[in-house]
């Protein structure tokens, strides 16, 4: 739906209470042609392309909770390309290009900011790894850049470049193409162009068990009534794993609590995404002013979605070590999300062990930047069964055959 800026007008004046709902809450049908486990990001997506690149409309996707109230509406919102091996740049650069358009793809501003994002090194031996980082980036064909320290401070001048620091600065790479996205308008962008496709999406609606016969997945319990379907998609990030062990197989991967927090709202002063592998630390200013800042995965494996208090407290002194003009802000909020890790630090993608239920898993730390991606390769298994050729070397298969894709340099501050 267009508005004219005197609908809009009209709106703010009265209230926002003649608001059309952007999507329908229709009650759970008995059966679908394709039934999408998990309402974030890439459910949303994935119900999205099944109805417009593969025409299958009887799509529903079941959210426990809300949709976006995952990890998807807990992230750092930050978008890139940036990894070191082909297999993943195909994929991630895909999602950065459907990003790109996206906006004008879905009639609906997901506020992609392109404000580059710079990784800072600290030591000789970093400025090395990120030189042979850079080099690989740029032969997979990545926008990216190694700079010196004169240049990282003229776009960062606010750091701390003493030579005394704790953590000094020697240099460091961008990609400029990097930056962030809304969240929340990415899940929301997909749910209204998916349901005006006719996909029903089903919140508070918890899938609880498979019911699998002659190794096909039938139907799901769920908490609003069984359900059957042709094709299933796994895409429950955080509890996969659960779910993977409710319809028999096991996933090599481990969950932990990611944290990120902000602060109050100040006036401009950071116009990229500033990582440090080296502390932990990654900061990004939000269009309202608050420092948007995180940390790295939590010591040891959770269902606990509120993170432990260290990794807080390193990830603060990580961040005052760098930007010391900080010190003075107060921290509005902190949280956590459960996030998979696979054991090579990459997605699991495609068919999963038992017949018609497809994978998309395993994003980790890093999904949100792929949520177009995953959404894409997830509707291209459910609806042709097989891979498409940029998901098939994320096969679950590649932990049997030992072809891992170890992304964990690549998965940047958080592992
Ligand atoms: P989710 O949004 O988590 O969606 C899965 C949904 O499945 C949830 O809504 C959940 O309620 C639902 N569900 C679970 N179990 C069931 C069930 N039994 N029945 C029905 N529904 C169920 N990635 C980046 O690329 N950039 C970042 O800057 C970044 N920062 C992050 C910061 C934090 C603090 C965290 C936690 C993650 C971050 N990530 C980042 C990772 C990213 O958020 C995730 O990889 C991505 O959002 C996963 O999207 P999703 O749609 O797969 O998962
Ligand atoms: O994947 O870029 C990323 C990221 C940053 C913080 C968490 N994940």
């Amino acid at each position: 739906m267009r508005y004219s800026s005197l609908s809009l007008l009209r709106q703010g004046l009265a209230g926002h209470e003649g608001w059309p709902q952007a999507w329908r809450s229709p009650d759970l049908k008995p059966s679908y042609d394709a039934v999408v486990i998990g309402g974030g990001g890439h459910g949303l997506a994935c119900a999205y392309y099944l109805a417009k690149v593969h025409g299958i409309r009887r799509v529903a996707v079941l959210e426990r909770g809300w949709i976006g109230g995952g990890n998807t509406g807990r992230n750092t919102t930050i978008v890139r390309s940036n990894y070191f091996f082909p297999e993943s740049v195909a994929l991630f650069d895909f999602a950065l290009r459907q990003y790109e358009q996206l906006s004008e793809e879905l009639n609906y501003n997901i506020m992609l900011s392109q404000r580059g994002i710079m990784n800072i090194g600290h030591s000789d031996h970093q400025m090395e790894m990120m030189a042979r980082n850079v080099n690989a980036m740029l032969v997979n064909g990545i926008d990216v850049e190694l700079l010196d320290a004169q240049q990282v401070r003229s776009e960062l001048p606010m750091a701390n470049f003493s030579p005394d620091a704790r953590y000094p600065i020697m240099g460091g790479f961008t990609q400029r193409r990097g930056g962030v996205a809304r969240h929340d308008a990415v899940a929301w962008g997909y749910a209204r162009a998916a349901d005006a496709l006719g996909v029903d999406i089903v919140q508070n609606c918890e899938v609880r068990d498979f019911r699998i016969e002659g190794g096909r997945v039938v139907g799901l319990e769920t908490s609003l009534g069984p359900v059957s379907a042709g094709a299933f998609g796994l895409s429950a990030s955080g509890h996969n794993g659960v779910l993977a062990k409710k319809a028999g197989f096991r996933l090599p991967l481990t969950s932990y609590a990611l944290q990120a927090m902000v602060s109050e709202p100040i006036k401009p002063v950071l116009d990229t995404v500033a990582m440090s592998w080296a502390t932990g630390m990654y900061v990004s200013q939000s269009d309202k002013g608050e420092l948007v800042f995180g940390a790295g995965l939590d010591l040891y494996p959770s269902y606990a979605q509120r993170g432990n208090l260290p990794v807080t407290q390193g990830v603060v002194a990580g961040m005052l070590e760098i930007f010391p003009l900080f010190r003075g802000l107060r921290m509005l909020r902190q949280w956590a999300g459960i996030v998979d890790v696979p054991w090579d630090y990459s997605p699991i993608l495609g068919p999963s062990p038992v017949g018609n239920l497809h994978l998309n898993t395993g994003w980790g730390t890093g999904g949100f930047k792929a949520t177009p991606a995953g959404g894409y390769f997830l509707a291209h298994s459910m609806a042709t069964g097989g891979h498409h050729p940029i998901s098939a070397p994320f096969d679950i298969s590649r932990f049997h055959t030992g072809a891992f894709i170890d992304e964990a340099a690549g998965a940047g501050i958080s592992h």
